[in-house]
């Protein structure tokens, strides 16, 4: 890997970026136990693993002082009255930050640190979010029709602890209710392991 400046260009139609090392495939069966209507994701299961999101990643080594960017596309749809998601997490080095800029679409950052602070910040082309070291971030695609897709940087040296978010989930959820995007408590939390 050489220590040359790198430059990419987006693909203006998709988002997509015209290099890249990495392309991370994530489906229905890798989000196992995180959508909450369980009967309705084993039906959709049956039918098809279907392709939730991908993200297209330039490679870097995971040290501290180098940054790690790339692309997430969400794929639109429901499970149950769930948006597709993220798995989400939060970093392994907790105090690490991230920064997303949102290139397509519509959507909503689901975030909460360990201290039990909770939010969900509403995302639309040409929104950032920075999210500050502490807080686990989940990416939800609120539209019905058309992909979310935004742009990632983070520290290379932050890794990605799933475990937390796996074994409990996110305190709150964003459902499809009566037509539009609506943010409730997640009545499953506090059974998910909480420890
Ligand atoms: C992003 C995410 C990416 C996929 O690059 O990793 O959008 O989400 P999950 O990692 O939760 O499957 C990021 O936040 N990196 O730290
Ligand atoms: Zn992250």
């Amino acid at each position: 890997m050489s220590d040359l400046p790198i430059s990419v260009r987006l693909n203006p139609e998709t988002g997509i970026p015209e290099q890249y090392d990495n392309h991370i495939q994530r489906s229905l069966s890798d989000l196992k136990g995180q959508f909450q209507n369980e009967v309705e994701y084993y039906r959709m299961m049956a039918e098809e693993d279907r392709l939730l999101y991908e993200v297209y990643e330039l490679s870097r080594p995971h040290v501290s002082g180098e940054l790690l960017t790339g692309v997430s596309v969400i794929h639109s749809g429901l499970i149950g009255d769930e948006f597709v998601m993220t798995k989400g997490h939060f970093h392994e080095v907790l105090e690490t930050a991230e920064c997303y800029y949102c290139l397509q679409g519509q959507g909503a950052m689901v975030l909460e640190n360990p201290e039990g602070d909770c939010v969900v910040e509403p995302m639309q082309e040409g929104s950032i979010v920075y999210i500050p070291p502490r807080w686990a971030h989940r990416a939800v695609n609120t539209s019905l029709k058309d992909k979310f897709v935004f742009l990632f940087v983070y520290p290379a040296h932050s890794g990605h602890d799933y475990g937390t978010i796996e074994s409990r989930g996110f305190r709150k959820l964003v459902l499809y209710k009566d037509g539009e995007a609506v943010i409730v408590e997640n009545p499953g939390w506090s059974a998910q392991g909480s420890e």
